[in-house]
């Protein structure tokens, strides 16, 4: 008998949608949205479809697997269980706690997912990753000005009389948003992208701004310095709301017109029409997590947020500095789930540098690996160096779907569950704020356990099981404990399967912000509590140009690698034929300099590695611009992050992926 039951998206995107599923003999047969949803109304994209293909797929990992003389052998839980805890055990004896090393990312939206932290805490610390590859230096930069990261709802679109798309490819990669601004193109907003590549989004745009790469946080100098000189920026706010507006106007003040146009490749008509767009508001800014991928990266977003507020466009219906929304996640109570009261030793190595740290660490050395919600060998920049720390550590513990390339390099792979296969509750602290419930639908293949289970079989073994007594609905309960007095439980949410969380739809609107002084910070006072410069400042991308032309005389082109269409980063590459090859993307002028025609082989190389593949000429892109999509197996060619740099960008908690000079040849 068919069954149809509501669940949600876990992946990492911006949407979080909810799904239907379609249930029949014990076995999901169909993914389809739900069109109750109140924000994705019934929309999903291929990734979330294909979760079906995922769970049912046959090169599901179903038993625990052993590494021995090089060869993956099939063992039992218990035999498993039993030698990774005893290691464990060991090496907290000998070493301390901080000689495990947790490498995890954000693979799966699930709110349990966190337990993972509770885990260590009890086990008495660990080395554990800090900052994000993902968005840390925006996140880091909004909190400097804002005090938070805060987005408005996805319905005050509406309200915008202008929606500046910059930096977000969001036809691929937050699709209704997408179809939010086909709505308001239609009602008369008019629509703005600024990006490097001209995508699906661009071309539906009233006006496309072809971008330097990494010149972003110029730009954003160029129309403020514009809107000052013709007296066209908010006194009202500026004066009210803000402090450091002097320090802005010295930076400002440092820049000629001539050299920001010259240096942005953006020319002074596009610089003035932008002002305009920003004046005559209310006017939107989405920004996407490209952009801040650079060395420069924190301060593009600082930038960016300035111009926002010089223009008067904070705080109000329709306006906003939209990046992450992390008001959604801040309302569930993850100190509790993740113990943080319980005293641990706990030494913190950035996201980025990973390899590196793993590779020099002393005192103690890393002994263990243990990754979950990752897959570090494809997704973290630098791979050749990761590949390298990876495989230096006495035991590697990876627990995935799939073999991926982390799992093959592991000494123990420990097979998990899929959504649909367990219980838990989902959200993105990126767009929507609404938190979706998703039931166990189906039993797992084969002998496959859930993250949860492995930690609690873990803790049995190592003395504190019962840190893990709790039943699925305790430790959601635990979860919402926050949310009580706004009327969210566990009860309701298992009944309606959605519930919107009680955020700002018009975030700022009071006029108060989270900073220490209150008031948006175009000098930040968080900024110099840390040590560091708080003042608005501009700083060149590290692999440019301007800043190294040595390098750029040796690799004259830009390394972009932004997130692929039908694959959330690695997660459906081995289930798409049609994916599984690499393709290099690379601008017009580059293909007629180096006489490169669609379909040839290629190689892109640079000092940290090299990568072929087959040649595809992107239409109107930025010149010198050449990009690879992320995520791509290494049996299928290989990631774009064996030429990636590894270091963190300007406010530390960031990556620098895209900051990334390279050289390309045909090959043959
Ligand atoms: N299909 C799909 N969707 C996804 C994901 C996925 O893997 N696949 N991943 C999800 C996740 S985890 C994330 S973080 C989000 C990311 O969502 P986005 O931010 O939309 O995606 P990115 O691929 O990071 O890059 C966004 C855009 O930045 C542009 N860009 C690069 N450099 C610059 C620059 O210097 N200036 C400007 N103005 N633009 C620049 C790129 O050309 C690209 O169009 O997407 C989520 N959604
Ligand atoms: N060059 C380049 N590199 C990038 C990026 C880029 O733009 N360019 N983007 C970066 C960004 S924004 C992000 S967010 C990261 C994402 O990096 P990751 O999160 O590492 O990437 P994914 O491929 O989404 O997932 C990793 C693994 O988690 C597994 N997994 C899924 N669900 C679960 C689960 O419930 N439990 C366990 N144990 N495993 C699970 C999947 O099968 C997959 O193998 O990549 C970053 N890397
Ligand atoms: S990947 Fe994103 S857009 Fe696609 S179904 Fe999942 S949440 Fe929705
Ligand atoms: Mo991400």
């Amino acid at each position: 008998m068919k069954q149809v039951f509501k669940s949600s998206c876990p992946l990492n995107c911006w949407d979080s949608c909810g799904f239907d599923v379609t249930v029949e003999n014990q076995k999901v047969i169909k993914v389809d949205g739900d069109k109750e949803h109140p924000i994705t109304k019934g929309k999903i994209c291929g990734r979330g479809r294909m979760l079906e293909t995922k769970t049912n797929s046959p090169e599901r990992l179903t038993v625990p697997l052993k590494k021995v003389n090089g060869v993956f052998q099939e063992i039992s839980w218990e035999q498993a269980l039993n030698e990774i805890a005893e290691k464990m055990d060991n090496i907290r004896n000998e070493f301390g706690p901080t000689a495990v090393l947790h490498s995890h990312d954000y693979s799966n939206n699930g709110l349990l997912k966190n337990l993972d932290k509770r885990f260590f805490r009890h086990f008495g610390g660990v080395t554990q990753l800090v900052g994000s590859i993902c968005w840390g230096s925006g996140i880091e930069a909004q909190t400097w000005d804002f005090g938070n990261s805060y987005s408005h709802s996805p319905e005050d679109i509406k309200n915008s009389k202008h929606v500046v798309i910059w930096g977000r490819n969001v036809a691929r990669t937050n699709m209704h948003l997408f179809q939010a601004l086909q709505e308001v193109k239609k009602s008369g907003a008019k629509i703005i992208v600024i990006d490097p590549i001209y995508n699906a989004t661009a071309k539906i745009a009233h006006k496309y701004i072809s971008i330097k790469p990494g010149m972003d946080g110029l730009l954003a100098i160029g129309i403020m310095k514009y809107l000052i000189s013709e007296n066209m920026q908010d006194l009202s706010f500026i004066e009210n709301h803000t402090v450091g507006f002097a320090d802005l106007i010295d930076l400002l003040n440092q820049f000629s017109f001539d050299e920001i146009v010259t240096n942005t490749e953006i020319s002074y008509e596009d610089l003035k029409q932008l002002a305009e767009v920003y004046y005559d508001g209310p006017t939107s800014t989405y920004i996407g997590l490209g952009m801040q991928r650079y060395a420069n990266g924190g301060n593009t977003i600082r930038l960016i947020d300035a111009l926002v507020a010089v223009s008067g466009n904070i705080g109000i219906p329709g306006g906003g500095a939209n990046f992450g929304n992390l008001q959604v996640g801040q309302k569930f109570a993850h100190s509790e789930l993740a113990s943080l009261e319980q005293n641990a030793v706990i030494r913190e190595f950035t996201m980025m540098e990973q390899g590196e740290k793993i590779i020099k660490a002393k005192n103690p050395e890393i002994k263990m690996i243990f990754v979950t919600c990752g897959n570090p060998l494809t997704q973290v920049p630098n791979t050749n160096k990761v590949r390298q720390a990876f495989s230096s550590v006495n035991t590697l513990v990876v627990v995935d779907h799939f073999l991926t390339d982390t799992a093959k390099v592991a000494d123990y792979v420990l097979p998990t569950t899929t959504v649909f296969e367990e219980e838990d509750i989902y959200y993105a602290s990126m767009y929507h704020h609404y938190v979706n419930y998703g039931a166990k639908l189906v039993e797992p293949p084969g002998e496959a356990k859930s993250d949860l289970w492995i930690w609690t079989q873990l803790a049995e073994r190592l003395g504190f099981g019962e840190v893990f007594d709790y039943s699925i609905d305790e430790f959601l309960e635990m979860g919402l404990s926050l949310l009580k007095e706004h009327g969210i439980t566990l009860e309701r949410l298992k009944k309606e399967k959605r519930l919107p969380l009680p955020v700002y739809d018009v975030p700022w609107n009071s006029g108060d912000f989270l900073t220490p002084s209150g008031k948006f910070e175009f000098t930040s006072s968080y900024a110099e509590e840390k040590g560091m410069n708080g003042k608005p400042q501009y700083i060149l991308p590290k692999e440019s140009k301007l800043s190294n032309p040595a390098l750029a005389s040796k690799y004259p082109y830009q390394l972009l690698s932004i997130h692929p269409l039908r694959s959330n980063h690695s997660q459906h590459y081995h289930l798409i034929e049609g994916l599984q090859s690499v393709k290099i993307e690379l601008s017009e002028d580059i293909a007629s300099e180096k006489r490169i025609d669609e379909g040839d082989e290629v190689m892109i190389f640079n000092d940290r590695g090299k990568l072929t593949g087959t040649a595809k000429i992107m239409k109107k892109a930025h010149p010198k611009t050449i990009n690879v999509d992320e995520g791509q197996w290494q049996q299928f060619g290989g990631s774009v992050n064996q030429l990636t740099p590894d270091e963190n960008s300007d406010n530390g908690l960031g990556s620098v992926l895209y900051d990334c000079l390279v050289n390309i040849v045909k090959v043959n």
